[in-house]
Order: structure tokens, then C-alpha cells, then sequence
């Protein structure tokens, strides 16, 4: 296993209710170090960009709307194998299926509302990073 870097972000429905120390602390507890972070509030034209993937689907207006609600704290985290890692840490997409002890199963609202955000593999890592960080505000 090598150490990667993956893409985080902590949702509106989550910074809402003030559980952004408490979802960090499961990251850093799993042994995910966080190299970058900060608060932002999206724009439509941000959110609509970074969820380009989904456009598609029938969620789509519905994903953004959330995603622009509130602010959201977005991280780079390092770590051992830390893709996998922090999916596992998430856990499922919808919270009536993610395991005990996941952020997900913890915190979320519903599929949609779902606290948390994590890249899904290598490649998408690398581009989510890119499109909210520079290299220099990556401090390892
Ligand atoms: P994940 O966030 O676990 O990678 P995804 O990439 O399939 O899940 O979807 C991205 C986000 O879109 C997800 O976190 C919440 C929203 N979403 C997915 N499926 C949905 C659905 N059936 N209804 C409403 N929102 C959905
Ligand atoms: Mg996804």
C-alpha cells in the first residue's frame, strides 16, 4: 500500500449542525492527516462543475441546490491507501446502509444530505484536488 492523497468535503447538512470537529476526528482517528483545509460557500457554477459526472441524473438540480446551501469545508487528506480509507470511513452513500461507526451512519440526513464527500479512485483524487487547491496550499 502507498501513501495517497484524497479529496474530502464536509457537507451543508454537516457544517450546519456543527459536526465538522467531530467528522475530522474520525478522518484523524483512521490515520488520515489532513494536508489542506478550508472553508468555503460554492457557487452554482462550482458545484455544477465539480458534480459534472451526475449532471444526468434525475438528482442533479437537487445535488447542487444542497451543495451551494450552506458553506462546506473542503480537505486534501494523506494517508495510507487514504482513497479507500476515507470511502470506508464515509460509509455507504445511503446512510440506511452504511456500517456502525462510519461518518454516514453517525450523521447523515439521507442519501442526499449525506455529511461527507471522498474521491473514488486515483485519477478523480487527483482532478478534485486540483480543482479547489494550488499545489503551493498543499502543506504534507
Ligand atoms: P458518493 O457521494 O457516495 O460517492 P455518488 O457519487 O453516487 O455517491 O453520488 C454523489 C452524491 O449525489 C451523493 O453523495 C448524494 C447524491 N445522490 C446520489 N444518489 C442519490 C439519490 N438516489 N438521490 C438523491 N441524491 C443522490
Ligand atoms: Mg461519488
Amino acid at each position: 500500500m502507498a501513501i495517497e492523497r484524497t479529496f474530502s468535503i464536509i457537507k451543508p447538512d454537516a457544517t450546519k449542525r456543527n459536526l465538522t470537529g467531530k467528522i475530522i476526528a474520525k478522518f484523524e482517528d483512521a490515520g488520515l492527516r489532513i494536508v489542506a483545509s478550508k472553508r468555503i460557500h460554492m457557487s452554482k457554477e462550482q458545484a455544477e462543475a465539480f458534480y459534472g459526472v451526475h449532471k444526468d441524473r434525475p438528482f442533479f438540480g437537487e445535488l447542487v441546490d444542497f451543495m451551494i446551501s450552506e458553506p462546506v469545508v473542503v480537505q486534501v487528506l494523506e494517508g495510507e491507501d487514504a482513497i479507500a480509507k476515507n470511502r470506508e470511513v464515509m460509509g455507504a452513500t445511503n446512510p440506511a446502509e452504511a456500517a456502525e461507526g462510519t461518518v454516514r451512519k453517525d450523521f447523515a440526513l439521507s442519501i442526499g444530505e449525506n455529511s461527507v464527500h471522498g474521491s473514488d479512485a486515483p485519477e478523480t483524487a487527483a482532478e478534485e484536488i486540483k480543482f479547489f487547491f494550488s499545489d503551493a496550499e498543499l502543506v504534507g
